[in-house]
């Protein structure tokens, strides 16, 4: 079995970006595209093959390609992106994941993230907030529950998506910030909060047995390294444009 990392090149127009909670200050876009090779290299490191969606200089929020699609096993769904501005992003990668997968459309009413969107087993968990709405969660639930999947609603609003709040570490064991997201919804889980220093620190991605974790978050860190080895990048400068390490890849397996 191959693991496939798919990720698109950081734009010249980043600084364009969405922002929702964060204020805007200014990004150096050579040094995002440093850390987005850095952060590409660590996951060729733990296993993966990289494949490129084609560069879209002129779509700012395009590195940040984990919103526009939910890969399965099974098939892949392409997303409504709930910010208007990313929904051009969909066509080339629904073009390159099409080689991989049976593709689905997300259409109109539907907004959907994949960010709003954490896989725990057959279960996915589907935040509810800005960009996701509760026809985006019901056209997924209709593409993904003939092959076997249960989509489960979660309110999200103190953060951009749910995966700010939450995300897996190893089996049976999340990272959340219980500030964003109320551990009660995952009572099969061990739970690790993130230090509360760190809010930002409960978006991991986990490979394996490793999880790759933003630098920025020492303490944090600390605290996963009890569930999972923990591979640290320095993301600080898409982190001003609101993302972090699993908004710049989709992990399918071939
Ligand atoms: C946006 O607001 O859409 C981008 N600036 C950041 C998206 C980050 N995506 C993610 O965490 N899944």
């Amino acid at each position: 079995m191959r693991m496939l990392a798919v990720t698109r090149p950081v734009p010249r127009s980043l600084r364009d970006c969405e922002l929702t909670h964060l204020q805007r200050v200014p990004v150096d876009v050579a040094l995002a595209r440093a850390q987005h090779a850095e952060y590409e290299r660590a996951l060729t490191s733990l296993g993966c093959e990289i494949v490129h969606v084609p560069a879209a200089d002129e779509l700012p929020d395009s590195v940040f390609v984990e919103d526009i699609a939910i890969v399965l096993d099974e098939i892949a769904v392409i997303t409504r992106p709930g910010a208007r501005s990313r929904r051009p992003e969909t066509v080339d990668v629904a073009a390159t994941l099409g080689a991989f997968r049976q593709l689905q459309f997300l259409s109109e009413p539907a907004t959907l993230d994949g960010g709003d969107v954490l896989r725990l087993g057959r279960v996915l968990y589907v935040g509810l907030g800005t960009r996701t709405n509760a026809a985006g969660a019901q056209q997924l639930a209709d593409f993904i529950s003939p092959c076997g999947y249960e989509v489960r609603e979660v309110p999200v609003d103190a953060c951009l998506h749910l995966k700010s709040a939450v995300t897996e570490v190893a089996p049976g064991v999340v990272v959340i910030n219980p500030e964003w997201v109320n551990g009660q919804m995952f009572p099969d889980h061990a739970i690790i909060e993130v230090d509360p220093s760190e809010p930002a620190a409960a978006n991991v991605l986990r490979i394996g047995g490793t999880v790759v974790s933003p630098a920025a978050h020492p303490l944090t860190n600390a605290r996963l390294s009890s569930a999972a080895r923990v591979r640290t990048v320095d993301v600080s400068e898409l982190a001003k444009a609101e993302g972090a390490v699993t908004c710049c890849c989709l992990l399918v397996t071939v």
